[in-house]
């Protein structure tokens, strides 16, 4: 007897955590389709491993273009793929941007949640489809509690945050009014190697990196004092298939309930590099200078955000009790592997400084 494989759909796919969830969805054995939006560079990278012609055999993993903006495409695929399980992971995901493209953000990240939603209603798949909606500890923004779990009170501070929540409450309703199992992952920061470059964790290990070997002098970053509950993405993305495998929806908190600054981040990153970084003046006009007293760290003002989220720190026992979930990542663990990645990388630039892109072939 054969038995019918599982069918998973992924919004964002070829972002951080879309990445690791089809990587796990394909170790269990699940066929796969990822929804990827058009670009004029390729923008699968972090998904070209798991990816296989669709003329050899046994192909398991398929991609669509599609985009969260436009309802057809949406509904179009659902209807082709008619999945077991939808990941919405896709959004205009950085904070900062979000100040910049408000609407946008608004569109992608609150609306799109809504467009998928609807095309589970209309395509008759309310029974069949079950959904997760990738929802963020910065709902709770201007925090009304410490640690944050479920029944704290949302204080959204970005764009971003106000169309999450919309998201948030639309998944909530969808459930209530449809019968849709339907499912929030109020996830705290997670991070990992193919983080992108833009957040801050990455951005940190990058160019720590970097200036180790030379090849770059000073990392210019904004608020140094703002506090976050840092995990790997790797063990963020098993609970996002957890919470799809239970006997009744319900939204969850995922975090390590472990703290720390944006400038304890960078003295883990530097130790890992046998950096030694002494920090100097306040505010600005702070620094932080290398062994041999160049400032290697400097405020720019640039980067702090019009309201910021100062301080998130989660409590994910309703996880750990229910579904036995536990982060199996330490912040060192993470913070090596972040440094160990970048600088694999970093050395490769370096070769490709000095000898041209034939040295990386001649290594390889
Ligand atoms: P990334 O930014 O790495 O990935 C976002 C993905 O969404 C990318 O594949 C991107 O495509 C895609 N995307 C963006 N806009 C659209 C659009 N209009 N239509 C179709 N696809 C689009 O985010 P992460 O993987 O880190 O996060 C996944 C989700 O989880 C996001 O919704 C994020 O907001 C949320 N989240 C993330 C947390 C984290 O710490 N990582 C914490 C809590 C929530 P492209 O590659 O082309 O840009
Ligand atoms: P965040 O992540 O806003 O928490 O959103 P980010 O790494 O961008 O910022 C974390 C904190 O660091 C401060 N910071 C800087 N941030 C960036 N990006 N660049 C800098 O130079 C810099 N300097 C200081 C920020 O002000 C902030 O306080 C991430 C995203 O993945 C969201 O999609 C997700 O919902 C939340 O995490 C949970």
């Amino acid at each position: 007897m054969t038995t019918q494989k599982k069918v998973a759909l992924i919004t964002g796919v070829t972002g951080q955590d879309g990445a690791y969830l089809a990587e796990l969805l394909l170790k269990k054995g699940y066929e796969v389709h990822g929804i990827k939006r058009r670009s004029s560079l390729f923008n699968t990278d972090r998904i070209d491993h798991l990816y296989k012609d669709r003329h050899e055999k046994d192909v398991s993993f398929f991609l669509h273009h599609g985009d969260m903006t436009d309802s057809s495409s949406l509904t179009r695929i659902i209807q082709q793929t008619q999945p077991d399980e939808i990941y919405n992971l896709a959004a205009q995901s950085h904070v900062a941007v979000s100040f910049e493209e408000p609407e946008y953000t608004a569109n992608s990240d609150a609306l799109g949640a809504l467009r998928v939603l609807e095309a589970i209603r209309i395509l008759g798949l309310e029974k069949k489809t079950r959904f997760y909606q990738a929802s963020t500890s910065e709902l709770y923004g201007l925090v009304q509690e410490t640690p944050q779990k479920e029944t704290t009170p949302f204080y959204p501070r970005s764009p971003y945050a106000v169309a999450k929540l919309y998201a948030y409450w639309i998944t909530v309703n969808y459930r209530e009014a449809y019968g849709i199992y339907a499912c929030n992952g109020i996830l705290f920061n997670h991070e990992s190697p193919i983080r992108s470059e833009t957040f801050v964790t990455r951005k940190i290990t990058r160019a720590l990196a970097r200036i180790k070997l030379g090849l770059q002098d000073c990392l210019y970053l904004g608020n140094l004092d703002a506090k976050r509950d840092w995990g790997h993405a790797r063990d963020y993305v098993e609970m996002q298939w957890l919470m799809l495998q239970q006997d009744k929806p319900e939204d969850y908190v995922i975090a390590t309930g472990v703290q720390y600054s944006v400038r304890e981040f960078i003295n883990a990153a530097a130790k890992e590099l046998d950096m030694n970084i002494g920090w100097q003046g306040c505010g600005v006009e702070e620094h932080g200078i290398d062994q041999g007293g160049k400032r290697i760290i400097r405020v720019d003002p640039r980067y702090f955000r019009p309201t910021e989220v100062e301080t998130l720190l989660g409590d994910a026992s309703k996880a750990r009790n229910r579904l036995g979930w536990v982060p199996k990542t330490t912040f060192e663990e993470l913070v090596s592997e972040m440094v160990r990645e970048d600088m694999t990388l970093a050395q490769r630039d370096t070769l490709v400084k000095k000898h041209g892109y034939k040295a990386l072939n001649y290594r390889e």
